[in-house]
């Protein structure tokens, strides 16, 4: 056989071992192309529904606002992002996208570097986008790209929130809603009004069955702080020592209220797996851990990398969770793990209200760090079928785990319809910032976030 020839049936065959596979020929395609400079890239600010749950901020008003990244390529390929959504974080997103015009999408390490003084969701976003245009170039899902998994799934836990009815007759007045919702089935969702003990620990059970959620955590400063310890007596009641449970108050309790709900759930046999940010800030915490010896979790008291060394010689928490939006992308989040097994925490990951394509960066990047072992935070669940901006029907979560999507990158698409539906919701609404305070003073005029 001459050279031409046989270059000719090897490639039909594939040079690897006698099957050509998309893979094989999306990496030599890749390969030939070269770095994969970046183009242009579109910044979408977008809002999607949001039920009226609480927290201690207030109450979630009737959208929660996104900022989507598209990165195009010279190879003609686009990658996608999500990050956080407010105006000051899409004027930062604009300035990031003309700083990275013209660079390589594998170059990440220096796009780093040159978008530090930012915001770090604003890299997050860019480095997710990158990572699926170089997932899509290379035929690899974004998990590969980023050292490979360590799980092929990622367990959730099931975020409950005290809430009203996503009919309320006061909310479905308010200024900003811009959809055709309305009460009954008309509905935003169906779950009513949950604010007390027991209706709660009934959503909970719901929850259970419909997503198979083996641990629970629960949004706490919100009611009486007698009423979400009751709340926990009864989950663990319902559900018993095998169902770990956690308690969230965002930083809106007391030292003494905190010391107490500790003592009470000891006293009822909670199986409480970790305490969250019941206090604020890391003297705080590490008064608590101290005093009661509960194991302290936080998103609140260390956040960034710079938190960490008053955390270390105060020894607030136990846990951390992480969050590659708010620690700086998922190269971050990664670093972080490491940091966590060197000082002894566990690692947890963060949530605020996001798409599917943050829900498929979230598993991408779970399913790649070895130290995560305990079950993440997700909203997904409160986005409603159909709301979502990405193709076809909301990712599926089984006995509380999520696959990693399959295809190269991120393996989910925008669906571009939904897309710019999310954007006109933006634009009409007027929402351009969280603001859960304006959102429960339409139901309780007067409202303060006040120490429970
Ligand atoms: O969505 O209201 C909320 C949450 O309270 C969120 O803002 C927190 O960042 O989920 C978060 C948490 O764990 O503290
Ligand atoms: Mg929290």
């Amino acid at each position: 056989m001459d050279r031409r020839s046989w270059l000719k049936s090897a490639a039909l065959a594939g040079v690897t071992g006698g099957l050509a596979t998309s893979t094989d020929e999306a990496l030599a395609k890749a390969a030939s192309n070269g770095p994969l400079k970046i183009v242009s890239v579109k910044v979408t600010p977008i809002a999607l529904p949001d039920p009226p749950i609480l927290a201690a901020s207030g109450c979630h008003g009737p959208y929660f606002l996104r900022n989507i990244v598209e990165v195009k390529t010279d190879s003609g390929r686009v990658g996608i992002g999500e990050t956080r959504g407010g105006e000051e974080r899409r004027m930062q997103l604009l300035e990031a996208a003309k700083r990275v015009t013209g660079q390589d999408c594998f170059s990440l390490r220096a796009t780093r570097e040159q978008l530090k003084d930012l915001d770090n969701s604003v890299y997050a976003g860019i480095e997710l986008a990158c990572l699926d245009a170089a997932g899509k170039a290379t035929g690899r899902r974004l998990c590969d790209l980023i050292g490979g998994p360590v799980r092929d799934k990622v367990e959730f836990a099931a975020y409950l929130f005290y809430r009203y009815a996503a009919d309320h007759p006061t909310l479905l007045k308010d200024s900003r809603l811009v959809d055709d919702r309305g009460s009954g089935d008309k509905a935003l969702d169906q779950w009513g009004e949950v604010r007390s003990a027991d209706s709660m620990t009934d959503m909970a059970a719901a929850f259970r069955k419909k997503w198979g959620f083996r641990v629970l955590k629960l949004k706490a400063g919100v009611l009486p702080p007698k009423e979400e310890l009751k709340t926990m007596r009864l989950m663990a009641e319902r559900f018993g020592p095998d169902v770990p449970l956690r308690i969230d108050p965002n930083a809106r309790w007391t030292i003494d209220t905190a010391i107490r709900g500790v003592d009470d759930m000891r006293r009822h046999e909670v199986p409480l797996e970790y305490y969250e940010d019941p206090v604020r800030g890391q003297k705080a915490m590490a008064a608590i851990r101290d005093y009661t010896g509960a194991v302290m979790s936080t998103n609140m008291c260390v956040t960034e990398f710079e938190h960490i060394p008053d955390a270390v010689r105060d020894k607030p928490i136990d846990v951390v969770l992480g969050d590659h939006h708010g620690w700086g992308g998922i190269s971050a989040f990664q670093e972080l793990g490491r940091i966590c097994e060197i000082f002894g925490w566990q690692l947890s990951q963060h949530s605020n209200n996001h798409a599917g394509i943050t829900m498929a960066a979230m598993i991408h990047a779970g399913s790649t760090i070895p130290q995560l072992k305990l079950a993440s935070d997700t909203h997904y669940v409160w986005l409603v079928e159909g709301a979502d901006i990405i193709q076809g029907a909301n990712l599926p979560i089984r006995n509380g785990f999520m696959k990693i999507p399959e295809g190269p990158g991120l393996g989910v698409a925008i669906d571009p319809d939904r897309l710019a539906r999310a954007h006109e919701v933006w634009k009409k609404s007027g929402m351009r910032d969280r603001d859960d305070q304006t959102t429960i003073r339409m139901i309780q005029p007067g409202w303060e976030r006040k120490l429970l």
